[in-house]
């Protein structure tokens, strides 16, 4: 009875501290790898049409219907400086600042804190006319890449956030609103650049960031393609870069957060 008792406590008091022993931890680990290596292929193979390029940053996408459905792969690189690769991938992960970035949302829910590092998310987004409107039921994980890990290459270190669709029986996808099925992963490495002496501390205007973005996304129902693709070719570059530059400003003052 008292073993019971503290297994019982025990569970509640430490909570999965990592993600490694909830049930969807499989899955995540998975995607999240599979995801990190799909953001580090090459995207100068050809099956890659640029759409949109301003500065540093290019966005390429591939044209892919499934059932008639739109589901174009969009596959973005960006390069910034003043903002590490932490300060970028924590606050395109964290709730409490995306109303601050995000335009395209009405309503998030944190459905479940699976652990410190993975939460599970619903948004509401706002209505695209003609369209229905559509929501996104996912888990969103955030992870530093060890610097042991061949994914670092020669970078300084390398942060992920993947987010995958999911499910939770706190909110049934019953058709009340279009449900979009989407796996997204943000990439980011920090380079010291350029480098600076021995002994001499490391300041913002050495920080150099590598960013690839990649996301599929299924709109779940009825769209019509053309309105879709003038959306995403509006919505995608508009989000990069008012994240990127979100961050930056935002972190302009206060001591590097590797
Ligand atoms: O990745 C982005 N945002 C993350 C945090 O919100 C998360 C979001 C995924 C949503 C994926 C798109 C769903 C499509 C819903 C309809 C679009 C509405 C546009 C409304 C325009 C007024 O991973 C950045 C997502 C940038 C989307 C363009």
């Amino acid at each position: 009875e008292e073993f019971r008792e503290r297994l019982r406590l025990k569970q509640l008091a430490a909570p999965h501290k990592t993600a490694m022993t909830h049930p969807l931890w499989p899955e995540i680990d998975r995607v999240t790898r599979e995801q990190l290596s799909y953001a580090q292929q090459d995207v100068d193979g050809g099956i890659w049409q640029l759409f949109a390029e301003e500065g540093e940053m290019k966005m390429y996408r591939r044209e892919l219907e499934e059932d008639g459905l739109v589901v174009d792969p969009l596959k973005a690189v960006h390069q910034i400086r003043g903002a590490s690769a932490h300060e970028m991938a924590h606050h395109f992960w964290s709730p409490d600042v995306r109303f601050e970035w995000e335009t395209t949302l009405e309503q998030v829910t944190v459905l479940d804190r699976i652990s410190e590092d993975t939460l599970l998310f619903l948004q509401l987004h706002k209505r695209v006319w003609p369209t229905a409107q559509r929501d996104a039921l996912f888990w969103s994980h955030i992870r530093e890449i060890p610097k042991s890990d061949p994914a670092n290459c020669d970078a300084h270190d390398t942060w992920i956030v993947c987010n995958k669709s999911s499910e939770h029986p706190d909110a049934p996808n019953d058709g009340k609103c279009v449900r979009v099925d989407l796996t997204i992963c943000f990439v980011c490495q920090t380079f010291i650049d350029p480098p600076v002496a021995e002994g001499e501390s490391v300041s913002r205007d050495n920080l150099l960031t590598k960013i690839t973005y990649c996301s599929v996304v299924n709109p779940g129902g009825w769209a019509p393609a053309s309105v879709l693709r003038t959306v995403y070719k509006r919505e995608y570059p508009k989000f990069l870069k008012r994240f990127t530059q979100y961050v930056i400003d935002k972190t302009a003052d206060q001591p590097i957060a590797f």
